[in-house]
């Protein structure tokens, strides 16, 4: 897909909330051309001002717990409210399979549809060569286009929690019943990232197992430290599949946000969360800079083989490496 239009061009796309144009200003923030990220970096300064407004939904569970299957479901709820929703995914080892992240597209068919819904199918695989993703710089173009939903999947296991938690406002947790909790990642940690749960795929045939499944998980709650003051982690019962329960989770989320905007932890939380992406290109373009350097990039390889092999404890020879590199 050619990126090569103008700044202008996609900047007014953007506003004018043109999709094909939406689409290729993610394009270019997601291209790891160092020409690309300068041109990229423009376009999202001249956007932040209409960034910030949305609400940043992430979505976990185990594949096949029917995340995407909820956010085409809870998606054409929210247009039905009124609202304009965007669909993201994370996924970390797409570098790894460059696999298809909603290869489940299909289940979005009818939100696809929707005018009032902006489906990004899927990131592209080793932006500049780490596990980490434009997610976060995707989000902010579709919140200057005014999506006011922000629906992120996480795909993969392990790290895409944590990064969908880094992004989001409101962490939601997709389980179903039966399976164990091992499978389910029903572990401490994941546990203490959510804000709600959402019990899917709930039936006439399994109501009093999926009410046995929240008893569970309250219990386990209780067990917990509260993520957010006054907060009390709701557990929905429901079903994606039929649109059964949907409204409830939808008012929850109100409900959640207007409690952290009432308490300032909204504020502070993307202000930790933007600190912690600050963080990350300082990392991203440390590397970049190495890697046009062909005596540091030699250090660097030479330092981190070191590490590996354990000749060195890994933090002298990090402290090392960048003593060399101040100095270049
Ligand atoms: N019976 C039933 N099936 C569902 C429900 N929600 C999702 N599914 C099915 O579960 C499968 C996995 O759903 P999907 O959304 O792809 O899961 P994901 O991997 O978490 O994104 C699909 O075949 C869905 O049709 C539900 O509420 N009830
Ligand atoms: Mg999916």
């Amino acid at each position: 897909m050619s990126i090569e239009l103008s700044l202008e061009t996609l900047i007014d796309g953007i506003r004018s909330g043109n999709k094909r144009l939406i689409a290729k200003a993610i394009t270019l923030v997601e291209s790891k051309k160092a020409e690309h990220r300068e041109k990229a970096e423009q376009l999202l300064n001249a956007i932040m001002p209409l960034t910030g407004k949305s609400i940043r939904v992430g979505i976990t569970g185990v594949p096949g717990a029917g995340k995407s299957t909820f956010i085409e479901s809870f998606g054409q709820l929210a247009i039905k409210n009124g609202k304009r929703v965007a669909v993201l995914a994370i996924d970390p080892s797409s570098a790894l399979n460059k696999g298809s992240i909603l290869g489940d597209k299909t289940r979005m068919e009818d939100l696809a549809k929707e005018p009032n819904a902006f489906i990004r199918p899927s990131p592209s695989s080793g932006f500049l060569g780490g596990v980490a993703n434009a997610t976060f710089e995707t989000m902010l173009i579709c919140e200057a286009a005014g999506y006011d939903y922000i629906l992120i999947e996480t795909v993969g296991v392990g790290q895409s929690e944590v990064l969908v938690a880094d992004i989001s406002d409101v962490f939601l947790f997709l389980k179903i019943i039966g399976g164990g909790d091992e499978l389910q990642g029903i572990k401490r940690g994941i546990m203490e990232m959510v804000d709600l749960i959402f019990i899917n795929k709930v039936s006439e045939e399994n109501l009093q197992q999926a009410k046995n499944t929240k008893l569970e998980l309250m219990r386990a709650l209780q067990f917990l430290p509260s993520k957010e003051k006054d907060w009390k982690v709701p557990v929905m019962l429901g079903s994606a599949l039929y649109h059964e329960g949907l409204e409830k989770v939808y008012e929850k989320i109100d409900e959640f946000i207007n409690l952290k905007k009432k308490t300032g932890r909204f504020e502070t939380v993307r202000k930790l969360q933007a600190e912690k992406r600050f963080q990350y290109w300082v990392q991203a373009y440390i590397l970049e800079q190495t890697k046009k350097n062909e005596s540091l990039d030699e250090a660097f390889k030479t330092h981190q083989k070191n590490a590996s092999e354990l000749l060195a404890n890994p933090s002298s020879e990090a402290r090392d490496f960048v003593k060399k590199l101040l100095n270049s």
